[in-house]
């Protein structure tokens, strides 16, 4: 039997390239597993949303999931609030999560702290609908950035508090987190995760800038003077995580990087890591404007995705529903 693989995105704005950098894995994995893809736009309105803002960005983030390799004919994509069973499973499993547990959450210290007027309580329960999405769908494992680990791990914690007392209802999944490129790093503050939400826009690459806007943004990324191309995440943040770019859109290892630039100056070094960006995202900002241009299209295969989908997080529904005890006639 193939293991599954669920993960989701939420649509909270343009795709970053720290975004792109766990997501491009998503495509291959279907090589040897069952992949469910989802646009987590519940998750999403633990900020305050202009509706059409919403309906705008979840067509898009939909649209780059298709464009970033997902295929609707193998996989299945789809939209998290078309399959109503998200929001039922996780009533059910709070009832098996604990406020201590929420509240250790790092997401939530940070987010809570960023929207201050804001702390509201889907704010508080977002890793339990998120332990749903994944168990809904019986998933082995779940590729993230290292952002998410902490609510894969809840999850796995949730699902075995509840298979310990209902036996051996749910999967127990796992995070699947690539080493290099797990967490890219902001242009401007590379002590900071690279952020959709981040209001400066300079210090984040968006999947659909331009070329000329790529090599701008990256002639102005901090790095330091002592001008070595050289991987110290902790001494050399920026040059760090201009490498890890560089890494992400080449495959070239970090050693063989350090080669190519010894004594070149960081010059050399920026033009490069931007073309090598630039080669990378500017095919899936082409499919991305391919897809969206056809809006039945795109409506057509979120129906299916949603179908798909329904038949699955349907029956385990039943199953924890009847595990725990309701009653059904
Ligand atoms: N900087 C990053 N480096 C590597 N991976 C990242 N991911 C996010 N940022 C980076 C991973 O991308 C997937 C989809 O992310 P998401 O949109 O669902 O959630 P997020 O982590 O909240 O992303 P952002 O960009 O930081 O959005 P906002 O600003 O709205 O909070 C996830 O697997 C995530 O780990």
């Amino acid at each position: 039997m193939r293991k599954r693989v669920f993960s989701g995105v939420q649509p909270t704005g343009r795709l970053t390239f720290g975004n792109y950098s766990t997501m491009r894995h998503w495509p291959k994995l279907a090589d040897d597993h069952d992949c469910i893809y989802c646009v987590v736009d519940l998750h999403s309105v633990t900020i305050t949303r202009k509706p059409e803002e919403l309906r705008n960005e979840t067509r898009k983030v939909f649209a780059a999931l298709l464009a970033l390799g997902i295929d609707p004919d193998r996989d299945i994509p789809f939209i998290q609030s078309h399959v109503p069973a998200h929001s039922e499973l996780m009533w059910l499993l709070g009832c098996h999560t604990m406020f201590g547990e929420l509240s250790r959450m790092t997401q939530f210290k940070d987010k809570s702290a960023r929207h201050a007027t804001n702390v509201n309580v889907g704010l508080f329960t977002y890793p339990v609908l998120q332990a749903a999405d994944i168990l809904l769908y019986d998933a082995h494992f779940v590729p993230v950035g290292e952002d998410q680990r902490q609510h894969v791990e809840l999850s796995r914690d949730i699902c075995l508090r509840f298979n310990g007392r209902y036996g051996d209802v749910l999967t127990v999944p796992e995070p699947l987190i690539k080493g290099a490129g797990a967490r890219v790093m902001s242009l401007s503050e590379p002590s900071e995760k690279m952020s959709k939400s981040d209001p400066n826009e300079n210090a984040t690459l968006f999947v659909t800038d331009g070329r000329d806007t790529i090599v701008k943004k990256i002639k102005r990324a901090v790095t330091d003077s002592d001008g070595a191309v050289r991987y110290d995440t902790e001494n050399k943040p920026g040059v760090a995580n201009l490498m890890t770019l560089y890494h992400i859109s080449t495959d070239k290892p970090f050693g063989e990087i350090e080669r190519e630039f010894d004594g070149r100056g960081y010059g050399v070094f920026k033009a490069a890591v931007a073309e090598a960006v630039a080669d990378c995202l500017t095919p899936v900002g082409q499919r991305l404007n391919e897809y969206l241009s056809d809006a039945a299209q795109l409506d057509a295969l979120a129906r299916r995705g949603a179908e798909k989908a329904s038949e699955r997080a349907v029956k385990t529904l039943e199953r924890v529903y009847n595990a725990m005890g309701f009653y059904k006639c």
